[in-house]
């Protein structure tokens, strides 16, 4: 078959989750992690980061059941709005139109679509403007978050998620490969970042994290260390730490609901258009932590589970390989 067009995807935008107690979640996303207010009504808050132009990148509506409402991308025209509903109609995907007004406060018409992989994705254009928060030091607090960068999410079948997005356009700068060269995970760009989507291979459709940029490295282990003056660590899940895949500096933190974030910084350029995919082999014990420190279980195991486009919790599929089980130092499992 041939597919129309794919829509020309510029970003990963925004995340909605739903969290089941707002006052919790307020606590840890805007005065822990530092994200700023731009919108605030009963049952909703919309967040950014300080460099973020846009009205948000992560929203937090309260639920019954905590879950992954939908990820969103931004595109570079309106047009590309119809583009993206007319190329997963015609892979036989569940298509939504949402008119300006009736999705997420700030967002213009949209689509949102159940993609291949099974999850709720959201395709933009419009979309508030925001202030310019990037010199305003005199506002930052906690982690300084600057924006999102990523988002990482478990699927079962990593070399159908590669095609997936690479029929979306997406490079791959990175992957963890076994022997015979099979898929344990892939990193995937449209920004000239190392990524803005990664998978993780595992029950699936879940997310399993919020990548979030801070500036500089002292701003992740600041973090860590606000959460341990407070007696509050058993939010930090792993790290802080230096990633082999990205080379980036990190903490893994999981909220009150157990929805996990990643203060990520200093990856690299990946813009020119031979960048080369580089290609980790599993046992490799510095792939996930570039000093070798294991990777705890919790990590690979739990995710956030997924909506469908009617906010009912979605059925997982096991995966296909598990990279836990790979007796590599790095892991301290297997
Ligand atoms: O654990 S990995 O080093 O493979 C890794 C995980 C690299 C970059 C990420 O953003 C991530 O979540
Ligand atoms: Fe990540
Ligand atoms: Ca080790």
């Amino acid at each position: 078959m041939i597919l129309p067009d794919a829509p020309d995807v510029i970003r990963s935008a925004y995340a909605q989750l739903a969290v089941t107690d707002l006052g919790a979640a307020r606590w840890f996303w805007v005065d822990m992690l530092g994200f700023h207010i731009q919108y605030e009504d009963p049952g909703i808050l919309c967040l950014r980061g300080t460099d973020e132009l846009t009205h948000h990148s992560l929203v937090l509506r309260h639920a019954e059941v905590a879950a992954l409402d939908h990820i969103a991308y931004r595109v570079r025209t309106p047009e590309d709005v119809g583009k993206a509903e007319r190329f997963f109609t015609a892979l036989g995907r569940t298509v939504r139109r949402v008119p300006k007004g009736e999705g997420t406060p700030g967002v213009g018409d949209a689509v949102r679509v159940i993609d291949p992989l099974g999850f709720p994705v959201e395709f933009f254009y419009d979309i508030e403007r925001a202030e310019r928060l990037i010199q305003r030091y005199d506002l930052r607090h906690g982690a300084e978050i600057a924006r999102l960068d990523h988002f990482n999410i478990c699927t079962p079948d990593i070399p159908a998620a590669y095609d997936h997005y690479r029929s979306l356009g997406f490079g791959c700068s990175e992957t963890i490969e076994g022997d015979e060269h099979e898929l344990y995970a892939a990193w995937m760009y449209r920004k000239q970042t190392v990524h803005d989507v990664a998978f993780t291979c595992g029950a699936g459709p879940r997310l399993h994290h919020l990548g979030v940029a801070t500036h500089e490295s002292h701003q992740v282990l600041r973090a860590a260390d606000i959460f341990g003056a407070l007696r509050k660590e058993h939010h930090i899940e792993r790290g802080p730490g230096r990633h082999g895949v990205s080379n980036a500096f990190y903490l893994y933190l999981r909220d009150p609901d157990g929805h996990r974030v990643e203060i990520y910084t200093s990856d690299y350029y990946t813009g020119d258009p031979d960048h080369e995919t580089h290609r980790w082999n599993v046992h490799d014990d510095r792939r996930r932590d570039f000093w070798g420190n294991a990777v705890i279980e919790s990590w690979y195991k739990e995710a956030t589970p997924v909506l469908d486009l009617d906010g009912a919790l979605q059925q997982v599929t096991d995966g296909l390989v598990d990279e836990s089980a790979v007796q590599v130092g790095a892991d301290g499992l297997g």
